[in-house]
């Protein structure tokens, strides 16, 4: 308050202001960011949009620190890393940051990252982290061939099935097999003929035996279980 123009009885004035300090008693906001999920995507990047609020508006500036860290999605390879700063001006109480997750064609499981805050200004954390998953959105196809064998006179013979993986994966793969009687014509061992058959009898006097096996170019482990 500014005091001018005293008047009478000899006035001076001698400080002619008063201030009064206001201190702000309103707690201070707390922060916390949101967990997010994505499609990994095959080529370029996909945005991982972390949201990250205030829990009210305030009227300072708020300023919190953010990294990434690699969880089961490592960088470079799976995301680019990030480390910065967010800032809220007075009266804002959200902002975002974005990871770019890459894209690739691999057959991955489910992945995730980490983004952790720390150095809140003028405000405290609610939570720290946030989970960043990034959903495996690449299949591969398996196939098994048919086959023809010849049934031999005495003990068994193995009817030995391919089970095929149409490209690599990096994560295990497995499937469930089992035998199903069919017919086959006498004489014959056409694979075409017996998987064409439309009159099956079953075989009840032989049991059947099936083995499957891994090509060269899988990684995951053939199936064990017994038909
Ligand atoms: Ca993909
Ligand atoms: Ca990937
Ligand atoms: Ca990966
Ligand atoms: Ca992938």
């Amino acid at each position: 308050v500014n005091l001018s123009n005293a008047q009478g009885g000899g006035v001076t004035i001698t400080d002619n202001q008063g201030a009064a300090i206001i201190t702000d008693t309103d707690p201070e906001p707390t922060i916390r960011i949101d967990d997010v999920t994505v499609n990994e995507g095959d080529t370029g990047t996909t945005p991982m949009v972390f949201t990250v609020r205030l829990s009210a508006a305030s009227g300072q500036t708020i300023a919190v620190n953010f990294t990434t860290t690699n969880s089961s999605a490592v960088q470079p390879g799976d995301f680019v890393a990030q480390t910065g700063t967010l800032t809220f001006a007075p009266g804002i109480t959200s902002q975002t940051l974005t990871v770019a997750v890459n894209g690739d064609g691999d057959v991955e499981a489910n992945e995730q990252l980490v983004v952790t805050l720390s150095q809140p200004l003028n405000a405290t954390l609610d939570n720290s982290t946030a989970i960043g998953r990034i959903l495996n959105d690449d299949l591969r196809t398996l196939v098994i061939n048919d086959i023809a064998i010849v049934e031999g006179d005495t003990g068994t013979t193995n009817a030995v099935f391919t089970v095929t993986l149409s490209e690599t994966a990096t994560v295990p793969v497995s499937t469930s097999f089992a035998t199903v009687a069919s017919s086959a014509a006498a004489g014959t061992t056409s694979s075409d003929r017996w998987a064409r058959s439309r009159s099956p009898r079953a075989r009840r006097s032989r049991p059947s035996r099936c083995r499957s096996s891994a090509t060269p170019t899988s990684r995951a482990p053939s199936s064990s279980s017994s038909a």
